[in-house]
């Protein structure tokens, strides 16, 4: 297969950069292209609209959507197209994300998003890279090798752990 794998990552506000930059360099990480773009279901209605019905078309295998407070983008996009899409609900107002999470996740039966957890941008990127192992196979070994890091740090910290608790 010759097309790299592409995944859009659109965020409601530049303010939800700080976060969502995370998510693109997990992509980066699995070699997946991110499309990255500010755009808003209220402020930029038609722009969501265009985008979505536009996406697969232009290459974009999966969707990835942050916002915030009243949390549409996600389930917008979803709206107005069949490829998957992950949704980050952002921490970006007084209720601490968790109105954007319940904007997020509580979609109507027949327009699902994959709801990550209230600022989970890396885990956005994971799942995206997990799902999208199943037609790039290239990912699949790049996925196991992040699942290996991460244990070998863990049995690091424990190790460390277990020797400044005998010395307690
Ligand atoms: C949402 O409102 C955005 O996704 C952002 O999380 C939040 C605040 O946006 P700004 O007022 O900072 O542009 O639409």
């Amino acid at each position: 297969m010759n097309k790299q794998p592409k995944a859009a990552v659109i965020m409601g506000s530049d303010s939800d950069f700080p976060v969502v930059k995370k998510c693109i360099a997990m992509l980066k990480k699995f070699g997946i292209e991110a499309d990255v773009n500010v755009i808003s279901a209220h402020r930029t209605p038609d722009a969501a609209e265009h985008y979505a019905k536009n996406a697969q078309a232009n290459g974009v295998d999966i969707i990835i959507a942050a916002a915030g407070k009243a949390a549409h983008l996600a389930g917008v996009l979803a709206a107005f197209t069949t490829l998957p899409v992950i949704g980050i609900p952002m921490k970006s107002s007084t209720m601490d994300g968790l109105d954007s999470l319940l904007s997020m996740v509580q979609m109507p039966k027949g327009i699902p998003v994959a709801t990550v957890a209230i600022d989970g941008a890396d885990n956005a990127g994971i799942l995206a890279a997990q799902i999208l192992s199943l037609k790039y196979e290239d990912i699949q070994p790049k996925l196991a090798q992040f699942k290996a890091d991460m244990a070998a740090e863990v049995e690091a910290k424990n190790k460390a752990i277990r020797e400044e608790a005998a010395n307690v």
